[in-house]
C-alpha cells in the first residue's frame, strides 16, 4: 500500500503525466483507501513541489507540469466521490479569487462538495468580483466558497465580502473561505463565516449552514 503511494507521489513531483492515470486506477482498482491517496500521495506531492519551488530547485514550468499530472489522477478519483448522494442539498457558488491561477485545491474541494449532494456552480480561477456577486443573485446560493492559495490574492476575500455587504446579499448566505495561506482568524478578520482547511471541513461547514438555514 506505501509503496503505490510512494511511486504516486514521485510520479507527480516527477511530472509523469502520461502515465499517472494507470497507476492512480491501479491503487483503486487495489483497494486503496481514497483519502490515503488524496492526502498522502496527491496532496502531499504537491507539498513537496511547492518546496522544491520555494527552494530554487524547480520553476514554474514543472511546477505545471505536475499540476497537469495532479489533476490527471484526481479525475480518475472524482467519479469515486460524485457517485453518493443524488438529493440536492443547496447551492454553493464556487471560484478562486481574482488575480489567482490555483485551482487544484478549489476543484478537490468542489468533487467533495458534489459527492456531498450539493448543486455547484464553478466559477474557476481568477474570478471577479462582480461575477462572484451576479452569480450569488441569479443562482440563489447559499453557499460562497472562496478559495485563495497567495498571500497577495489573500484581501481579495475581504474585497467580495464587502461588496456582497453592499449589493445587500450578505444576511442571504454564508461565506466559506478556505487555501493554505488562509487561517481561522484571517477568516474572523474579514467577516468570514467559516474556514475550511481541507475539502473534508469545508463539506462538514457546508452541510451545517445549510441545515441551519
Ligand atoms: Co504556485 N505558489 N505560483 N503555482 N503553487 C504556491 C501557492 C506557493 C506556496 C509555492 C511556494 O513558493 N512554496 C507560492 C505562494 C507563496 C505566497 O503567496 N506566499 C506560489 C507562487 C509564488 C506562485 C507564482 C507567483 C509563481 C511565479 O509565477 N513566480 C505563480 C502565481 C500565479 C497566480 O496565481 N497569479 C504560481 C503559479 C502556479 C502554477 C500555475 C504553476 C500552479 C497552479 C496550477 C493550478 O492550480 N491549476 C502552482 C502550484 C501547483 C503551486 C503549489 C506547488 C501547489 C498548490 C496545490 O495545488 N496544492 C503551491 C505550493 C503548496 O501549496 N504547497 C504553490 C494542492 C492542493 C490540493 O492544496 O490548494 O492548498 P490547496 O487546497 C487544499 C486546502 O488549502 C483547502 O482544501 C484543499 C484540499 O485539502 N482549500 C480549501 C483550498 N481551497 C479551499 C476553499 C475552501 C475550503 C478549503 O472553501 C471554499
Amino acid at each position: 500500500m506505501t509503496d503505490i503511494l510512494e511511486t504516486i507521489r514521485e510520479m507527480v513531483v516527477g511530472g509523469k503525466f502520461k502515465d499517472i492515470e494507470k497507476e492512480v486506477q491501479r491503487a483503486v482498482d487495489s483497494g486503496t483507501d481514497l483519502n490515503l491517496l488524496i492526502n498522502d500521495a496527491l496532496i502531499s506531492a504537491m507539498d513537496i513541489v511547492g518546496k522544491r519551488f520555494a527552494d530554487g530547485d524547480i520553476y514554474v514550468p514543472e511546477m505545471l507540469v505536475s499540476a497537469k499530472t495532479m489533476k490527471q489522477g484526481l479525475d480518475i478519483i472524482k467519479p469515486l466521490l460524485t457517485a453518493g448522494e443524488a438529493e440536492h442539498r443547496g447551492t454553493i457558488v464556487m471560484g478562486t479569487v481574482k488575480g489567482d491561477l490555483h485551482d487544484i485545491g478549489k476543484n478537490l474541494v468542489i468533487m467533495m462538495m458534489e459527492g456531498a449532494g450539493f448543486r455547484i456552480i464553478d466559477l474557476g480561477l481568477d474570478v471577479k468580483i462582480e461575477d462572484l456577486i451576479d452569480n450569488v443573485k441569479k443562482e440563489e446560493a447559499d453557499v460562497l466558497g472562496l478559495s485563495a492559495l497567495l498571500t497577495t490574492t489573500m484581501p481579495e476575500m475581504q474585497k467580495v465580502i464587502v461588496a456582497l455587504d453592499e449589493a445587500g446579499l450578505r444576511d442571504q448566505l454564508k461565506v466559506i473561505v478556505g487555501g493554505a495561506p488562509i487561517d481561522q482568524r484571517f477568516a474572523d478578520e474579514i467577516g468570514a463565516d467559516g474556514f475550511g482547511a481541507d475539502a473534508v471541513e469545508a463539506v462538514q461547514l457546508a452541510r451545517e449552514f445549510v441545515a441551519g438555514k
